[in-house]
């Protein structure tokens, strides 16, 4: 039987052409700073951000650990929010890498106000830890890829700016936003001192993120990720697939959104789950299943045994996302299985 893997859009498989091009490749030690074509990537992703450097680096995770580490001194705090992927699925990283404390705010779908953070920002005193950086995550994850509006990231700037605080972007999928919203990747970036973006999501690479920001920031990340065993060597092999995604796979994120809104019409009418319509902003699915009874392992394995495969998400839902290697057909047919089991 084949699969429809809907888990999540890192299950992509480099396709023959990206495959094609990571053959190709030319190599060289980029721990020295010889592969060309890491250098291309980097040259290629600053300047589509609009910012000086850029540094590869293998996974999302340690693209953010690197960032906070970065901006930070051991007893430091930042403002997080309470759903992010920094502070629910990096094992506490923070804490152990940057011996930093994590100050965890609620957002609504990803997004906090400036009202909250300005409470959450620590007076000046020798007993309070000093706040130092405010992340943000766009698409927030946990609220199914709900894009955080540009007007509202400026409005947090401005007030990190004239309390001398640092913006960090989680933008593993932030050429999602950019699809989504019709706004360039590089004018989110005004708003952040460093970007960490992913290949390995929406854009189908099998490995790879990149971050991005000032030659000072980028110089001492360099630093950084070699201090966490981040510094490869031939591994212009990974970062032509990179930018053959970079070429090939950002345009064509909107099918997955489209995919993402099918999937949601065709469950929408069912009277023992619930999504929430504001939610379905890119190419992610939550679905609540409370009402249908079973729990997330028994419906999870119910579905496989159908074919189709879910994660487990935020309180007692689990998650579809739309990817590359899924077509309109496979959602259909995902929907199908979905409501047999839960009329
Ligand atoms: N997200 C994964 C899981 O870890 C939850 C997924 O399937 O969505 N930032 C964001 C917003 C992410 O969603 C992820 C991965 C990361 C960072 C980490 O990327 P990697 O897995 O490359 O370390």
């Amino acid at each position: 039987m084949k699969m429809i893997d809907l888990r999540s859009d890192t299950v992509t498989k480099p396709s023959e052409q990206m495959r094609r091009a990571m053959m190709d490749a030319l190599v060289g030690d980029d721990v020295y700073g010889e592969d060309p074509t890491v250098n291309e990537l980097q040259e290629m992703t600053a300047k589509m951000f609009g910012k000086d450097a850029a540094l590869f680096v293998p996974s999302g995770t340690m693209g953010n650990e690197i960032c906070i580490k970065l901006h930070t001194q051991p007893g430091d705090e930042i403002i997080v929010e309470a759903d992010s992927h920094i502070f629910i699925y990096e094992t506490a990283a923070p804490s152990l890498l940057a011996g930093v404390q994590m100050f965890p705010l609620a957002g609504r779908r990803g997004l906090l106000t400036v009202e909250q953070i300005k409470k959450a920002i620590r007076p000046s005193a020798y007993y309070l830890p000093k706040t130092k950086l405010i992340c943000l995550e766009n698409t927030h994850g946990r609220s199914a890829g709900s894009v955080i509006p540009i007007d509202e990231i400026k409005k947090i700037y401005a007030l990190a700016k004239s309390e001398k605080i640092k913006m960090h972007l989680d933008g593993a999928r932030l050429w999602n936003a950019s699809v989504a919203s019709n706004i360039p990747v590089h004018r989110y970036a005004e708003y952040f001192d460093t970007i960490s973006v992913c290949f390995s999501k929406g854009l189908g690479a099998p490995i790879g993120s990149m971050i991005i920001g000032s030659s000072e920031d980028i110089e001492a990340a360099r630093r950084y990720r070699k201090i966490f065993g981040g510094g490869m060597r031939q591994v212009g092999i990974l970062a032509a697939a990179a930018i053959y995604a970079l070429k090939n796979n950002i345009a064509r994120l909107s099918t997955d959104h489209e995919n993402a809104k099918l999937f949601y019409s065709l469950l929408c009418n069912l009277k023992k789950i619930k999504i929430n319509p504001e939610e379905v902003q890119t190419n992610m699915v939550i679905i609540d299943i409370t009402s249908t009874g079973y729990s997330q392992t028994e419906l999870l394995n119910m579905l496989k045994s159908k074919g189709v495969l879910f994660t487990p998400e935020r309180d007692n839902s689990i998650r579809a996302v739309m990817h590359l290697d899924v077509c309109r057909n496979d959602i259909e047919k995902a929907a199908e299985i979905f409501c047999s089991l839960i009329r």
